[in-house]
């Protein structure tokens, strides 16, 4: 007889589900390996991070599902308002539903009783699943998401999984290796302003993409030069790198991220991500100007502690490069680095609004890319 578990990937394969991007609950311990068996698998460290790499992934023409605990529902409320609805970006979820059923845990009580407030409060469609009767209304969820371009929730309580097998595979030990840092690389006053850094990505991006950061940059690249295959932030603080990923990992186009400072430290999880995979066609570039410029340029720790291109060496990034002139930047460019650390000014070029709406934003941005 079929398990709850094979009912749920089958769903997801009859729903052909490109991509799923995960992280662990212990009521889904025997789901996960058996979706990630058949199915291209993301494992995330965060889970607002899994909502960046499937919209990208989304943009970049594939289906993409998260399948995680609802507690990591707390840590995307922000991303699925800001980039989901307001992109009109789709994102089915499922969600082992805690708190609710024979829990055990104190501390997931009270996020999962007062999640479907929440989630109401919020805007985000969800639909309980409390039996292995409902367990077809994950179709409904997944279809939902598609058709209507929006994030739906299906919250799955642990009841639907009782009685079901325990086997699990063998866990996976630590990679023996030897972390050698052979690292000496100075940084400099700057000379450069995030505008000529941004001028000198223009010039040099073809039929790339580029992605821009939220506020002032992605202003600034409007102003510069827009084109249909920019496409900008505009809110989502410290998701550009993930979603620059998704894009990466599904089509073949290069992939040129206008990152910042602020943003990596807020959330260097993406790097990390990004050093799981490493794809070939993927140029983070860190613009660095030591402050949330887009904000009043208040300082941020790199000023004077923190290293981003050797943070991105430790995440797994191994194609780094950190420049100070345009001539440098250009040749980074051109050569594709995979993290190009530049270091410029704290300085905000005088730019208007970028005249699109986020859907407009994201339909011009997908009809180029088909
Ligand atoms: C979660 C969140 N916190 C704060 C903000 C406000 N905010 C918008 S842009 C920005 C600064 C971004 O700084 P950085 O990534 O260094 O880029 P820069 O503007 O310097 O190019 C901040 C703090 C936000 N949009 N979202």
């Amino acid at each position: 007889m079929e398990s709850p578990e094979q009912k749920v990937v089958k769903i997801l394969k009859d729903n052909s589900i490109d991509i799923a991007a995960t992280l662990p609950c212990d009521r889904i311990k025997v789901l996960l390996p058996l979706i990630s068996r058949s199915i291209q698998t993301v494992p995330l460290t965060r889970e607002e991070n899994g909502v960046g790499i499937c919209a990208g992934a989304y943009l970049g023409g594939k289906k993409p599902v998260m399948v995680i605990q609802s507690t990591g529902i707390g840590n995307m409320i922000n991303v699925l308002l800001s980039l989901n609805l307001t992109y009109s970006i789709p994102l089915p979820v499922l969600a082992s539903w805690r708190g609710v059923y024979k829990e055990s845990i104190e501390a997931q009580v009270l996020l999962g009783k007062r999640m479907p407030a929440i989630l109401d409060a919020a805007g985000v469609k969800f639909t309980k699943i409390e039996s292995k009767d409902e367990l077809d209304k994950i179709d409904l969820v997944i279809k939902d998401a598609f058709k209507n371009t929006r994030p739906h929730i299906a919250l799955i309580s642990p009841a639907v999984w009782e009685g079901s097998s325990k086997e699990v595979p063998e866990p996976c030990e630590i990679t023996p290796r030897a972390s050698a840092l052979d690292f000496n690389s100075d940084i400099r006053t700057p000379s450069m302003t995030r505008y000529d850094a941004i001028k000198v990505l223009t010039s040099v991006a073809d039929d790339d993409i580029i992605l821009s950061n939220l506020g002032i940059p992605a202003k600034e690249l409007y102003t510069i030069k827009d084109r249909e295959l920019n496409f900008y932030m505009l809110g989502s603080m410290g998701l550009v790198s993930s979603i620059g990923l998704g894009l990466a990992l599904v089509q073949e186009r290069h992939v040129y991220i206008i990152d910042g400072d602020g943003s990596i430290l807020m959330n260097p999880n993406a790097l990390a991500a990004a050093g799981a995979y490493n794809p070939r066609n993927l140029s983070i570039i860190a613009v660095d100007n030591a402050a949330y410029g887009s904000t009043g340029n208040q300082e941020t720790c790199t000023r004077t502690q923190i290293d981003l291109e050797l943070l991105a060496r430790a995440d797994g990034i191994k194609d780094t490069v950190r420049v100070h002139t345009e001539e440098e930047l250009k040749a980074a460019l051109s050569r594709k680095v995979n993290f190009i650390h530049v270091i410029v000014k704290p300085v905000n070029a005088a730019c208007k609004e970028i005249p699109l709406s986020a859907k407009e934003i994201k339909q011009r941005f997908m009809e180029a890319l088909e």
